[in-house]
C-alpha cells in the first residue's frame, strides 16, 4: 500500500477565483473614490499620493500583450498562504503570455538589493501549491529605506528587466513597498511596486483589507491547541494553563481564538491600555477568577492572552520606551547596568519583574525598531505575580498548579486553510493584473470575503491611503496604521457580552483540527463573518 501525504493531497486543491478574474479582465481607475491623506504624508509621497483606487472589469485591456517580468519577495514573519500568492502570480503571468517570467527574491527584501533570486518554473511552483511556510524563497525583515538600497534595487530591476516587484508582507513591509514605489516614480522609472497584505497578527486591516492572509490558518491552529488544552484541564482537574499567543501590537489573534474556544479568562491588550490597567489590576482579576473557581471545586482553568500585553500595560510601555533610550549605544546591556540608568520609578518596576523577563526586555530591537515581544515570557511573569497574590488572599483555599504555554511559531507555517489558499491565490492573480495594468504603490485586495470566492471583488488600494504618522526612532515617519482591536466593534462586543459566563462555568469549545473537506472546510475567519453581520 502506498500512502499519499496530506501535502500531496493538498497540492491538488484548486482554489476558486472571483468571477471577474476567471475570464479576460483589465483594471480601471475608480473615479468615485479619492485618496485623502494629510499634507505631511502627501509631501513624503509627492509622486504617488495621487494614485487612484483600482477596480477590475471583464474584457480585453488596452495594454500590449507582451511577456511580463515580475519579481516577488516574501517579507517578515511567515504566514500560511504566501506560496499561493506566488502561484497565483505565476499562473496569471503565464496565462497572459507563456514567456512571462517570475523571479522570486531570496531571504526577504535583502534579496532584491543583492539580486539574489530564483527564476520560478512549473516544477517549483507545483511543489509549493497550497503549502505552508515561506520556504520556497525564505523571508527576512531587512528594511529598505536608504537611497543606496534603492539604487541597488534599481540595478536589480534593470538587470532582470523587471516590469514590477510584488512585496508580500505586513504593515512595515508594505510601508517599504510604498516608499520604494515613490522612489521609482520620482526617479522616472516605469517599475511598478505592488503590495500584498500578509500577517498572522491580523493588524493590516481597514475598510478595503478585510483580513490579512495567514490569520485564518494560524488562529484555527491555535484554537485547536487551546481546545485540546481545555479538554486536558477539565479531564485532569489540577492545572491552570496560561497561554500566550502571537500579536505584537494587536489582539486580533487572541480575540478570534477566544470566540472559537471560550477560555475562562481572556486578556485583550487594547482594553488593558484603554482602561489604563496596571499589572496589579490584571493579577487581581486573575486571582478573583481563580478563587471563584476554587470555591466551586475547580482548581483548573485556561487563560488566553496576546504577547503584546507587555507593551500595553501603560507602566510597562513607558518602561520599554525608557529602556529603548537607555540601551541605545550600549554595547552590552545588563539588568544591573540599565537599572542604574533608569528613572527611579522605572527602575522599581523593572527590578520587580522576574529575572528572566528583565533579561528578555533587553534583547535587540528589530530593524523597524520593534521590541522582540515574542521572546518575552509574559506567561511566566503573570504566573509568578499571581502566585504572590494568591498567597496574600486569605479567602483562597484552593490549589494552584500553573502551566505556561506560548503558541506562536507553530501557527505561522501550517498547511493553509481552504480560505487562505483561495484568498492568497486570488491576491496573486490580482497583483499580476495590477502590474500589467501599469499601477504602482497599490495593494492587491479582495473584498466580500464572507461570500463564496466567485463573488469576491478584486481591487487595488493606494498604500498611502492607509498611512498615518508615527514616531519611529524619535522622528515622525509616515507608516501604515496598524489596525488594533476596536473596542466598540462587533467582535469585541461579542466577547464582552459572553466572557463573564465563561469564567466559572466551563463553556469550553474543542475547535478540533483544521478541516480541508466537509461542512466546516470553507469557513472564513469568525471575525470576518461577525464584521459582515453573518454571525
Ligand atoms: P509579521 O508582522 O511580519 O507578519 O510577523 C508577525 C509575528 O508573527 C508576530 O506575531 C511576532 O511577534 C513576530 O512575528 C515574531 O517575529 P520573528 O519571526 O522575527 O521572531
Amino acid at each position: 500500500m502506498t500512502m499519499q501525504s496530506l501535502e500531496d493531497v493538498r497540492r491538488a486543491f484548486k482554489p476558486n477565483l472571483p468571477a471577474v478574474l476567471t475570464a479576460k479582465h483589465h483594471t480601471v481607475a475608480e473615479t468615485s473614490r479619492v485618496v485623502s491623506v494629510t499634507t505631511s504624508i502627501r509631501s513624503s509621497f509627492p509622486s504617488t499620493s495621487n494614485m487612484p483606487f483600482i477596480r477590475f472589469e471583464a474584457g480585453e485591456g488596452s495594454d500590449a500583450v507582451r511577456p511580463m517580468r515580475v519579481g516577488a519577495v516574501l517579507s517578515g514573519g511567515p504566514a500560511p498562504g504566501g506560496h499561493n500568492v506566488i502561484t497565483g502570480l505565476y499562473d496569471s503571468l503565464k496565462a497572459f503570455h507563456p514567456e512571462s517570467r517570475l523571479y522570486g527574491f531570496l531571504n526577504g527584501p535583502s534579496g532584491i538589493v543583492s539580486n539574489d533570486h530564483l527564476l520560478l518554473d512549473d516544477e517549483t511552483i507545483a511543489r509549493y501549491r497550497n503549502q505552508g511556510g515561506f520556504d520556497m524563497l525564505g523571508s527576512g525583515r531587512t528594511k529598505l529605506e536608504t537611497a543606496e538600497q534603492f539604487e541597488r534595487v534599481n540595478a536589480t530591476a534593470k538587470e532582470l528587466e523587471l516590469d514590477g516587484i510584488v512585496v508580500i508582507g505586513g504593515d512595515d513591509s508594505n510601508t517599504n513597498a510604498a516608499v520604494m514605489a515613490e522612489w521609482f516614480a520620482a526617479n522616472g522609472s516605469p517599475l511598478r511596486v505592488i503590495g500584498v497584505p500578509k500577517t498572522i497578527d491580523g493588524d493590516l486591516k481597514n475598510e478595503d483589507i478585510e483580513v490579512s492572509f495567514g490569520f485564518h490558518t494560524a488562529t484555527r491552529l491555535y484554537s485547536e491547541l487551546i481546545g485540546n488544552v481545555m479538554k486536558d484541564a477539565r479531564s485532569g482537574r489540577k492545572y491552570w494553563h496560561f497561554i500566550r499567543l502571537m500579536g505584537r501590537a494587536a489582539s486580533h489573534v487572541t480575540l478570534e481564538c477566544a470566540l472559537a474556544t471560550h477560555p475562562n479568562v481572556v486578556l485583550i491588550s487594547e482594553e488593558i491600555f484603554a482602561k489604563n490597567q496596571s499589572l496589579k489590576d490584571i493579577v487581581a482579576y486573575l486571582a478573583d477568577v481563580v478563587v471563584a473557581r476554587a470555591d466551586k471545586g475547580k482548581n483548573y482553568g485556561v487563560v488566553v492572552f496576546p504577547e503584546g500585553i507587555v507593551d500595553n500595560v501603560p507602566m510597562l510601555r513607558s518602561l520599554i520606551e525608557e529602556l529603548n533610550d537607555v540601551t541605545t549605544g550600549m554595547d552590552t546591556a545588563s539588568p544591573a547596568l540599565v537599572t542604574e540608568r533608569l528613572a527611579p520609578q522605572s527602575a522599581e518596576t523593572y527590578t520587580s519583574l522576574p529575572d528572566v523577563v528583565q533579561e528578555q526586555l533587553l534583547l535587540d530591537r528589530d530593524s523597524h525598531g520593534n521590541i522582540q515581544i515574542s521572546r518575552i515570557e509574559t506567561e511566566k511573569l503573570l504566573i509568578e505575580l499571581l502566585q504572590r497574590e494568591l498567597e496574600d488572599r486569605r479567602d483562597y483555599k484552593g490549589s494552584f498548579d500553573p502551566m505556561a504555554h506560548f503558541f506562536g511559531y507553530e501557527g505561522r507555517a501550517g498547511l493553509p486553510s481552504n480560505f487562505d489558499c483561495t484568498y492568497c491565490y486570488g491576491l496573486g492573480v490580482t497583483a499580476s493584473a495590477l502590474v500589467r495594468g501599469g499601477h504602482t504603490g497599490v495593494m492587491s485586495a479582495l473584498k466580500g470575503l464572507h461570500l463564496p470566492a466567485e463573488q469576491w471583488t478584486p481591487l487595488g488600494v493606494p498604500i498611502v491611503s492607509m498611512m498615518h504618522e508615527e514616531i519611529r526612532h524619535g522622528v515622525p515617519k509616515p507608516v501604515i496604521e496598524k489596525a488594533l482591536v476596536d473596542l466598540c466593534g462587533a467582535n469585541f462586543k461579542r466577547l464582552e457580552a459572553e466572557r463573564q459566563a465563561w469564567e466559572v462555568e466551563d463553556k469550553f469549545v474543542c475547535a478540533g483540527p483544521l478541516q480541508f473537506e466537509g461542512a466546516t472546510a470553507d469557513y472564513a475567519p469568525i471575525s470576518v463573518l461577525i464584521d459582515s453581520g453573518c454571525l
